[in-house]
């Protein structure tokens, strides 16, 4: 059965203007499972002015009132959790037990984190954090809400980078309208359903599908959307930045990483190798996050490197509904296209696959999914496209260090700067690697990690900005200070 979408706007589902639509494949079988609306600036349009009208209402409402909001949203997308998992699952690729476990817990968990944080003292009470000037004033510090907040998001965590997005504007505030990857729209449209189910004030959350270059767009140039939080590729960001600065637009940019996996010698050797099999294929390798260059320290090289392809080898590729599949399909054929084409470049340039390379023989219509077995390159020069370029699949790079300089001039040698994780027992020395490595969040001795108070994102081509916690809170608001002189 073949389903049809449509924006969500104003709490009502409203067909795209032009009735023009986008075939949309479930990637374990390339079957067509949907129409996603080609929506165009009229359908975005519609959106702001709702989202306008929405946010006049929202903005009115005490802190209290929109965290009990969030927290009545977050109980019922927890009371949903399953089908949305399955929804994801069918529509990324990704294993539904991963769905459900990463994506939907930290669905629910965005929600209920930024439902909290509005509520703590300094949010609530601004004027007990005066600050007093030698001048005989108290200057107030307040955070207003901008208005309409943009969200694009991209297809890897569809629904748990979403409202990662959605949870801190409309905490502090917003209303917003999203546009969802046009891969990945189903579970948006599930959350829709969600939103119009319990009532939620009407037009704090819109969401319009359809492509990037229209409809991403013509968000990125309505003049009553002041601000735009973006993740996705560096190519894209770089795009959407030189459009929203001349609008004078504020940014935050959350775009590709090439990550170092630095292991030393001295690591604890169980804890690296099984946390290196999940940063390097959780999700088919799809996370922006994901450790996609191991660089080992040489007298632990050739122990590491052949038990990890052991292990990955045992990694079970194949039917996303099953338990035991840990990769399920890459999520369109482009993207597949996309990351063979990696593969074949490291065999032109002599490089060596020790595992995978090639798509599983699976039977039944998943013999015409998008599978691609977990691949292990070594033999790689480290200016090669493989060891520089973001292949965002299930494709990890390795290679040996002999000395902690070199394996931080190794790991620095890319454009990104997104993450990275370093295995030492020597904190001293981790925590070195850790301050002299060009990443936005690093790792030391785990993966993954995440506290949602803490500032995330990249530098260099990986991103502009931070989101998390207060981070949030000062990118979602306009920030004011009223300053009070003290009549006597
Ligand atoms: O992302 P895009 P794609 C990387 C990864 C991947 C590459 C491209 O390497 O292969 O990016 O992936 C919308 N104006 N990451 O093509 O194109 C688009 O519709 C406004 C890393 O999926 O960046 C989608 O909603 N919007 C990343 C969103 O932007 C535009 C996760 C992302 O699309 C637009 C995903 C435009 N001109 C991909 N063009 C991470 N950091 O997690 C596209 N869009």
């Amino acid at each position: 059965m073949i389903k049809k979408l449509a924006n969500f706007i104003g709490n009502e589902f409203i067909a795209p203007v032009n009735e023009k639509y986008l075939e949309n494949k479930n990637p374990s079988n390339a079957q067509v499972i949907s129409m996603i609306p080609l929506s165009s600036s009229a359908d975005v349009n519609k959106a702001v002015d709702a989202a306008k009208s929405g946010f006049n209402y929202w903005r009115s409402l005490s802190p209290q009132q929109r965290s009990d909001w969030m927290l009545k949203l977050a109980d019922a997308i927890e009371a949903h959790k399953q089908s949305l998992a399955e929804i994801e699952s069918e529509d990324q690729g990704k294993p539904v037990d991963l769905a459900l476990k990463m994506d939907m817990n930290r669905v629910v968990d965005n929600f209920r984190f930024f439902a909290a944080e509005i509520l703590q003292p300094e949010n609530l009470h601004p004027e007990q954090f005066k600050i007093k000037s030698d001048f005989g004033a108290d200057n107030i510090i307040v955070h207003e809400p901008v208005g309409v907040a943009g969200l694009i998001s991209p297809w890897n965590l569809p629904l748990y980078l979403l409202t990662w997005k959605i949870a801190p504007a409309i905490a502090y505030g917003n209303a917003v309208v999203c546009k969802p990857s046009e891969f990945t729209s189903h579970s948006a449209n599930a959350l829709a359903e969600i939103v119009q189910k319990i009532n939620f004030p009407k037009g704090v959350i819109n969401i319009v599908y359809g492509k990037g270059f229209q409809a991403g767009q013509a968000l990125i140039k309505n003049k009553d959307v002041p601000v735009i939080s973006f993740t996705g590729g560096t190519a894209t960001g770089t795009t959407i930045a030189w459009e929203a600065s001349s609008l004078l637009k504020r940014l935050s940019l959350e775009l590709g990483g090439k990550n170092p996996n630095i292991i030393f010698a001295d690591c604890d050797f169980e804890k690296a190798l099984s946390t290196s099999i999940r940063s390097s294929f959780l999700n088919q390798g799809e996370i922006c996050l994901c450790g996609s260059r191991i660089y080992v320290q040489k007298p632990l090289a050739q122990k590491f490197i052949s038990a990890f392809v052991e292990e990955v080898k045992k990694l079970k590729v194949g039917d996303p509904k099953n338990l035991e599949t840990f990769m399920g399909p890459l999520v369109s054929e482009q993207h597949l296209n996309k990351v063979k084409s990696y593969i074949e470049k490291a065999k032109q340039e002599g490089a060596t696959i020790l595992t995978g390379g090639d798509s599983p023989k699976l039977s039944g219509d998943l013999a015409h999914g998008y599978f691609l077995n977990p691949t292990v390159i070594t033999g790689l020069k480290q200016n090669s496209a493989c060891m520089q370029e973001e292949i965002f699949g299930p494709v990890v790079s390795i290679a040996e260090f002999e000395t902690e300089a070199e394996a931080v001039a190794l790991a620095n040698d890319v454009i990104y700067g997104l993450s990275a994780t370093v295995w030492s027992l020597d904190q001293q020395k981790a925590l070195r690697v850790a301050q002299a490595v060009q990443a936005g969040t690093v790792w030391v001795n785990g993966w993954m990690m995440r506290d949602l108070r803490v500032p995330f994102g990249g530098m260099k081509a990986s991103g502009l900005g931070r989101e998390g916690g207060k981070y949030s809170r000062d990118f979602y608001t306009n920030i004011k200070t009223i300053c009070i002189k003290d009549p006597s």
